[in-house]
């Protein structure tokens, strides 16, 4: 085998996001432009000379012929093993345990998550720390330097290694091991969930579906529901992973997973349903005519994760997103544990869960997840729903409509305004920012401003410090809208506004959440201007 040293000239923009670099799929495929930046994380990294990588994707298109450019670079680049999910595949947050697992120095993930796939869509890759997160800022902020200045990538000259045969193979010096995506991940989900009470309520007559969505989880649901819980065949939908998704969008929400939605909403419906997205690590939870929200599902499972075997001695703390709305706090206080407010992207919950500050964590944007992982995990929520609903055995409806009993309900929801023109949203958030001042006090429609102003963060682990994550406009009476633009579109900008209102648990708590909201949401366009300026009449997406 021959090292070589190609020479390169710095590609723009290669900037990672809320989740590591996301860009259309033919900018990717460039030469030379994944060789780039993957040559930049190993530099930020100080090398992976001697060093074990966990590797492995979503399956969308140029997974594989990625995996291989990144298998030569690495064993050019001197690293020692390479831990490869069979044909290429690996879960996000099976990558994560992987990661801890084999004690490895780290991982590169490659997946725009939610984002479609396709030659004509979207493709990514992050690169996760050594206790299986996301790597922090400071080290994405390394990554970006280097992209800057970056003349040469080191690559070999070997053919493509085999990624659909288990067990190891010599990449020049580098050992490749090829390994089963789903095992090691199926296995902890045994030691943290009860798995005989939940095979016993789906032999009892409980019936579930689960939309893979053509992505990731597929293979995983279908050894976990169907094979090890004895959900009938056919309970994992669309389970065979697909380049293309099928052609659809692996989102889980009520837009992007319609006809799951329609499903449990139809009087024959399941009892319980959920979907997951490109990567697994998103989750969407659904029971007999009922969506929960993703910031509900977190409350309730804070509420509940007691009646699990993997959290039977209560939970450290909770964190959320701060997007995310309050019920979990709500729970926290309850519970008498600590609830932390980060900014958006699981990296941030990294330290507080190494920390053991909190166990459990979760965002608006469909992630929940605990300490098992450093990531979040889609069927780890969907199994924790599960095992709550065999201990109480109660439907989702009841159990949700008991917990807005107890704790009032926070309606919620987030509306997206999606590919707007680029300068436009910059604008609009800098002049929104620079009024954020001057609004308290003020008063638009039924809707009086309390307080203001621009989230930052400052990390209780390691005191570092975060600015710009969102504007926050907060209401007389608990209402509250954040403003944010997305870090993970790879078209114009995604502008996001995030609704939320509380209702006392004796307060109507049936209110369908556009109507609770309407007010606010006509509020926050009014002193955002934002259909004025985008010339939008309606979101794109509503969640
Ligand atoms: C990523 C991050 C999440 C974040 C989400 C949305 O999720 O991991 O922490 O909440 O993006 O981010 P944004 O609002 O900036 O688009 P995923 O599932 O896309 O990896």
């Amino acid at each position: 085998m021959t090292i070589l040293s190609q020479n390169c000239t710095p590609f723009e923009g290669q900037k990672p996001g809320t989740s590591g670099l996301r860009k259309k799929t033919r900018v990717f495929m460039q030469p030379g432009y994944l060789e780039c930046f993957v040559q930049s994380i190993f530099n930020a990294i100080d090398g992976v000379a001697g060093k074990t990588l966990v590797i492995g994707g979503d399956g969308r298109f140029f997974n594989a012929e990625a995996i291989q450019i990144i298998l030569r670079m690495a064993s050019a680049n001197g690293a020692a093993r390479a831990i490869v999910g069979q044909s290429g595949l690996l879960s996000t947050p099976a990558a994560s345990n992987l990661i801890r697992q084999r004690q490895a120095d780290g991982g590169l993930i490659l997946s725009a998550s939610h984002n479609p796939g396709g030659i004509d869509a979207d493709f990514g890759l992050k690169y996760n720390i050594s206790n299986g997160g996301p790597a922090p800022e400071s080290i994405t902020d390394r990554i970006f330097s280097e992209t800057a200045s970056i003349t040469q990538y080191k690559t070999c000259d070997t053919s493509d290694i085999d990624l659909e045969t288990l067990g190891d193979t010599l990449l020049g010096d580098m050992t490749v091991e090829i390994v089963d995506p789903v095992a090691d991940y199926a296995e902890l989900m045994q030691t943290l969930f009860d798995f005989d009470a939940i095979r016993a309520m789906i032999a009892g007559g409980m019936t579930l579906r689960f939309d893979a969505m053509h992505a990731v989880t597929g293979p995983y649901a279908t050894a976990l529901l169907e094979d090890q819980l004895g959900a009938p065949k056919g309970s994992v939908l669309n389970g065979v992973p697909l380049p293309d998704f099928g052609k659809g969008h692996p989102d889980p929400n009520p837009i992007w997973a319609k006809p799951l939605v329609d499903m449990v909403m139809a009087t024959d419906g399941p009892d319980f349903a959920a979907a997951s997205d490109g990567d697994g690590d998103r989750n969407m939870i659904l029971g007999k005519g009922v969506y929960v929200t993703p910031s509900d599902s977190l409350a309730v499972l804070a509420a509940n994760a007691h009646l699990a075997p993997g959290y039977a001695n209560g939970i450290a703390g909770v964190a959320r997103s701060m997007p995310t709305s309050a019920a979990c706090d709500r729970v926290a206080d309850a519970l008498g544990v600590d609830c932390f407010e980060t900014p958006t992207g699981w990296k941030f919950f990294g330290n507080l869960l190494d920390a053991g500050r909190v166990t459990l964590c979760g965002e608006e944007s469909a992630g929940t997840g605990s300490d098992h992982v450093r990531e979040k995990d889609g069927l780890w929520a969907v199994l924790l729903w599960l095992n709550i609903l065999a201990v109480r055995k109660m439907s989702v409806r009841e159990i949700l409509l008991d917990h807005w009993s107890t704790y009032g309900r926070n309606y919620y929801s987030r509306h997206d305004y999606e590919a707007v023109d680029s300068d436009i949203a910059r604008l609009l958030m800098e002049d929104l920012t620079a009024r954020l001042p001057e609004l308290s006090g003020q008063t638009f429609g039924s809707c009086k401003i309390r307080q203001a102003d621009q989230f930052s963060y400052h990390d209780p682990v390691d005191g570092s410090v975060s600015h710009n994550q969102g504007l926050r406009i907060t209401f007389e009476g608990g209402g509250r809208a954040v403003l944010r633009l997305s870090g993970t579109g790879t078209e114009g900008a995604t502008i996001r506004v995030y609704l939320e209102r509380y209702e006392r648990p004796e307060g109507d708590l049936d209110v369908e959440p556009q109507t609770a909201l309407q007010d606010i949401a006509t509020a926050v366009d009014r002193i955002s201007e934002l259909r004025l300026r985008t010339g939008r009449t309606a979101p794109d997406v509503m969640t």
